[in-house]
């Protein structure tokens, strides 16, 4: 413990040292895209937005970081490799936004990854698939996920990553 004299220079303050908030942990969190989305920003722009997913990435990182989140941006056409990445989440405790594009209406597989979860999950679309074909009025996802966010374009992200910091224990 340091002692202090009349005179002294305090000394830095550091965690443990006085009455101060604790900084919460910065916590990862992954923001997981599947199929097609990779492409956005190339065409179907009045449905889609004219933002590429680099240009989401670099929202998400920048609102990330207000909200003491690191974000790991993904994107893949394979629905094994999405699982993978679900069950790394899983193995990590590590919170999800997931857009799993066409997968939402029908995979099962992702459903079954996304029950073994260990953190919150959020569902995210840039569209509003609601109001659009009867085969995207289905998700297989919604029910095993906190919550879902969508029509919003790529505001939809911001929106999850405000959520997953919401629902975060810190
Ligand atoms: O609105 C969303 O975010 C969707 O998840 C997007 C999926 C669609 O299957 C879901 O129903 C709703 C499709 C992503 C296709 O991405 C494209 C990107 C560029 C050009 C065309 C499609």
């Amino acid at each position: 413990m340091a002692v202090l004299s009349r005179g002294d220079d305090p000394p830095e303050l550091s965690r443990g040292d006085g009455p101060q908030e604790p900084t919460p942990p910065v916590t990862t969190v992954l923001v997981l895209n599947g199929p097609n989305l990779g492409r956005l920003g190339s065409r179907e722009p009045e449905i889609y937005g004219s933002a590429t997913l680099a240009d989401i990435e670099a929202d998400c990182t920048a609102v990330g970081a207000t909200l003491g989140l690191t974000v790991d941006v993904r994107q893949t056409d394979d629905e094994a490799e999405l699982i993978g990445w679900i069950h790394e989440a899983a193995d990590r405790r590590l919170p999800v936004v997931l857009n799993p594009a066409a997968f939402t209406h029908y995979s099962y597989a992702l459903r079954d990854a996304l029950a073994m979860r260990t953190a919150p999950l959020v569902e995210v679309h840039l569209s509003n698939p609601a109001a659009r074909e009867t085969f995207r009025h289905t998700s297989v996802v919604s029910a095993v996920a906190d919550g879902t966010i969508a029509g919003f374009g790529p505001r939809s992200y911001e929106l999850a990553l405000r959520a997953v910091a919401g629902l975060l224990d810190r």
